[in-house]
């Protein structure tokens, strides 16, 4: 008769559900004011690094989709918010599963227990495996590792402790009632239940909310205003970089469409991809550039030591191989830093060393041939974004440049050289994507600027506008049809470098009607663009961009602009 008046696994679970979220927030205020890991996070990381690589793109692929779907945003700051989500609701879960199965193991002893030692057991074996691989995957503390795993163990054994004292509690009241043996005192049992549970439900939701207000208001002041990555520069502003130099070619004479995206991006909206939910966090005080390996020289350089040494900048326009045609993952920057060869000079490579594995704070690599620096100068260990130090989630402190590629070739936050003697595969050259990851040459419709039509001579034109790129090779034709017409050259603005996108124009004959606007670009030797349609995978998109626009006449149409080229 005694197994009916225990708390039933149901209950335990429910427990585990009541219980998580604000054990979570706990952990969330210790990793936001003391750098502590973030448990549910660092567990994500965890899994969706031992996951076989098919599986991971196409669980990447599958969330790129539903955000296109349903067309919700930034694409990289969806996907990283959809990622820490399912972080947090695996944690939630285990957290429910752990409720069950101690409410199952309590249940089998028969007397109510007094105090909570078997539930800070529990939480200690649910803490161990967690340490390591917080540990082992390293992306959200930093505070130091003996720190972290005193403050894990303890959080984990109050947690235990709250299952097992909500457990006794819930027992104790079966109890009492099971003596009186009548069926009214069953149903006075259920009702008192229900009004635990309904304070504890409010007391746990209370937590979580105060507790997940308070750190986020607290917080709130560390966020950069988020800038629109598509707004436009007003036409004929002269774009100041970093130093407040004005950039290389601001006497261009051909203006963008109005709304062509911003030439130079803003560096806070420069696109954002990596494999950890949270970037990882490095330290200046404490951090080394180690080289080591097939060198005659292995060196640890502080950050200030290479900041010291001869640099190299360029204006440079790189690219996700996951962006799509049209993307928004492709952004330009000024990127400053030390010419690899110069890194060479100083390590002197011995006669067996082929190639160098980078290896970076938040478990990525890669890995670039030794005979791709000496043939190249322009490669960089670049220190810096528009002349000021590396972002964060841009790679601080120390990230490489390579020409010609795509993003997935070039390390962050590096934190280590190794001169080995043959080239091997990367991170995603072993999930399955490119090897060499050449950039293909892509071009972009983004405006049909119905707000801005124009009449010259008695004719009225529309501007339409976007982007070309193709690596370091150059754009030297980019060409336009409107419904499937003739293609007809569009004006190429003078890019900023030779590394970055160009920016063209087409002034359209206007007519009214619905048009699709189609785009395609050449390389500065005249290989046209691939136009077959091509997913990301594994090499990189290709085929043709297009953009569909209502085109009637704005009321009242306004005159020609005057900066705006013939
Ligand atoms: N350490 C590290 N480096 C990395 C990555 C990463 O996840 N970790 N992602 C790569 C990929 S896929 C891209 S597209 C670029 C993105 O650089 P960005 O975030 O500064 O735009 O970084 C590359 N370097
Ligand atoms: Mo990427």
């Amino acid at each position: 008769m005694e197994t009916q008046h225990k708390p039933t696994i149901a209950l335990g679970a429910l427990i585990g559900a009541l219980l998580t979220p604000p054990f979570m927030v706990l952990l969330y205020i210790g990793d936001q004011f003391a750098g502590l890991p973030f448990l549910p996070f660092d567990l994500f990381d965890f899994i969706a690094r031992s996951l076989p690589g098919p599986l991971i793109t196409f669980g990447i692929d599958t969330m790129v989709e539903v955000i296109r779907a349903f067309n919700i945003g930034e694409l990289d700051e969806t996907a990283k918010l959809a990622e820490q989500t399912m972080g947090l609701v695996l944690f939630w879960l285990i957290g429910v599963v752990a409720g069950a199965v101690f409410f199952a193991l309590m249940n089998r002893r028969q007397k109510t227990p007094a105090n909570v030692v078997p539930g800070v057991l529990m939480g200690l074996v649910l803490a161990l495996p967690i340490l390591v691989i917080s540990n082992s995957v390293n992306t959200t503390a930093v505070a130091g590792p003996v720190l972290g795993a005193i403050w894990t163990l303890l959080v984990y054994a109050g947690y235990g402790a709250t299952y097992n004292w909500v457990y006794n509690d819930l027992r104790t009241m079966a109890a009492k009632q099971k003596d009186s043996d009548s069926q009214r005192a069953a149903s006075v049992e259920a009702i008192n239940r229900r009004e635990f549970m309904i304070r504890l439900g409010g007391a746990t939701a209370t937590l979580t909310l105060v507790g997940g207000g308070l750190s986020a208001l607290l917080n709130a002041s560390n966020r950069t205003p988020d800038e629109s990555p598509q707004v436009l520069a007003e036409p004929g502003e002269i774009i100041l970089d970093g130093s407040g130099n004005p950039l290389p070619n601001s006497d261009a004479t051909v203006q963008p469409a109005p709304g062509t995206r911003r030439e130079y991006t803003p560096v806070s909206d420069h696109y954002r991809i990596d494999i950890a939910s949270r970037p990882p966090v490095i330290d200046e005080e404490g951090y080394r550039l180690r080289i080591e390996g097939l060198v005659d020289n292995p060196v640890s350089w502080t950050l200030e030591e290479v900041r010291q040494m001869p640099t190299t900048d360029a204006f440079i326009t790189m690219s996700c191989i996951s962006n799509r045609i049209g993307g928004s993952l492709i952004s330009t920057t000024k990127w400053t830093g030390v010419p690899m060869q110069h890194i060479l000079e100083q390590v002197q490579p011995q006669d067996g060393a082929q190639a160098i594995r980078i290896e970076s704070a938040d478990g990525f690599d890669e890995y670039v041939s030794l005979d791709l620096i000496r043939n190249d100068d322009r490669l960089m260990l670049a220190h810096s974004f528009d002349d000021a130090p590396l972002p964060q989630r841009n790679g601080f402190p120390l990230r490489i440049h390579i020409p010609n590629r795509y993003g997935m070739k070039q390390p962050k936050w590096i934190t280590k050289m190794t001169f080995v003697d043959a080239e091997g595969d990367g991170y995603w050259v072993r999930r399955g994507w490119s090897e060499e990851a050449i950039v293909n040459a892509t071009s972009v419709v983004d405006t049909v600027a119905v707000d801005a039509i124009y009449e010259r001579n008695g004719e009225m034109y529309v501007p339409v506008g976007g982007i070309a790129w193709a690596g370091d090779r150059g754009i030297s034709r980019v060409e336009v049809r409107v419904n499937q017409g003739e293609w007809q050259e569009a004006q190429l603005r003078d890019p900023i470098s030779q590394r970055t996108w160009v920016i063209w124009r087409y002034d359209w004959p206007f007519r009214e009607g619905e048009f699709e606007f189609e785009v395609r670009c050449f390389e500065g030797d005249g290989t046209m663009q691939i136009l077959e349609e091509q997913g990301v995978r594994p090499d990189g998109a290709t085929g043709i961009h297009e953009l569909r626009a209502d085109v009637e006449l704005p009321e009242p149409a306004t005159p020609e602009p005057t900066e705006t080229s013939a």
